[in-house]
């Protein structure tokens, strides 16, 4: 069962047919710790629809802030250490350390969903998509849904300093979500395969892929150090990191098109503006 949010309504997915709802919130959806049942319980106060139904997608996310954790796969510490003015011993440690990095990303208004453009900071001159699987927990720190993350980076500025990461990860329209919220019955298996292609002028200038076994930390994991002594009244959405980094020569441009697939949910497709 998958949830969209489109500029009208609240649009369910369930086994190739559509329902809409114009009542329906996702902030109360994602408030829910037993999701599948109410929606299983409640779809006839849904209409059906059609497939057309899911124009103008935005990112299911209502009221949520959105969260990273950083360097959850052994491609992002090679990464962050080789971008690192000073070779960035903090991401090894980190890497292996026991708490996780976790950091905000955003607030629903920076976030675009699928079909929106993502930015490029205006100061940065080094930028990539970061493709990630993201977590939709409830406020009792339950996962409800999965999505797809885009978490836009400027290379160069976070490689100047670890402390000008809030300003590499957060400015408008640095971050994609979607194209739906798959409703969570269990956890997404370790094969589940995430890949990245970037097109520009017609062509392929860079694909990669990587799957969720490649991540060294647990989900429960992440998410329970989230919660530590920080709660979120309308839960909140954790991207898990990215295992696909682009080679260092590559950086983003204006017109690019950037599709994230991960199998069980879709596909993320973004412009760069
Ligand atoms: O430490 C910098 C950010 C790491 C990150 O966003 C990732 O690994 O996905
Ligand atoms: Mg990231």
């Amino acid at each position: 069962m998958k949830i969209y949010r489109t500029a009208k309504s609240l649009v369910l997915e369930v086994e190739d047919r559509y329902y809409r709802s114009n009542t329906a919130s996702l902030d109360d959806l994602i408030a829910r710790d037993d999701l599948p049942q109410y929606l299983e319980s409640s779809l006839r106060s849904w209409q059906r629809a059609d497939a057309l139904a899911l124009t103008d997608l935005q990112p299911p996310i209502q009221n949520q802030e959105v969260w990273g954790a950083g360097v959850t796969y052994y491609r992002s510490r090679i990464a962050r250490m080789e971008e690192s003015k000073d070779g960035g011993s903090f991401y090894d440690r980190v890497y292996d350390a026991e708490r996780p990095e976790i950091f905000f990303k955003a607030t629903p208004h920076r976030v675009v969903g699928s079909g929106g453009k993502v930015a490029i900071r205006q100061d940065s001159r080094w930028s990539v998509p970061e493709p990630e699987l993201a977590l939709a927990i409830s406020p009792k720190a339950n996962i409800v849904g999965y999505t797809i993350a885009n978490d836009m980076s400027s290379r160069d500025i976070e490689g100047q300093n670890p402390l000008y990461l809030p300003q590499a990860k957060t400015y408008d329209r640095s971050c994609a979500l979607g194209p739906a919220l798959l409703v969570a019955s269990g956890p997404m298996p370790d094969s589940t395969e995430i890949k990245l292609q970037i097109i520009r002028a017609g062509g392929t200038v860079f694909a990669g892929s990587t799957t969720l076994a490649e991540r060294k930390r647990t989900e429960r994991e992440l998410v329970s150090y989230l919660f530590r002594h920080c709660s979120f009244p309308h839960g909140c959405v954790l991207m898990t990191g990215t295992g696909i980094v682009p080679p260092d020569q590559f950086t983003l441009q204006p017109g690019d098109e950037i599709r994230i697939a991960i199998s069980g949910i879709g596909t993320l497709v973004n412009t760069v503006e």
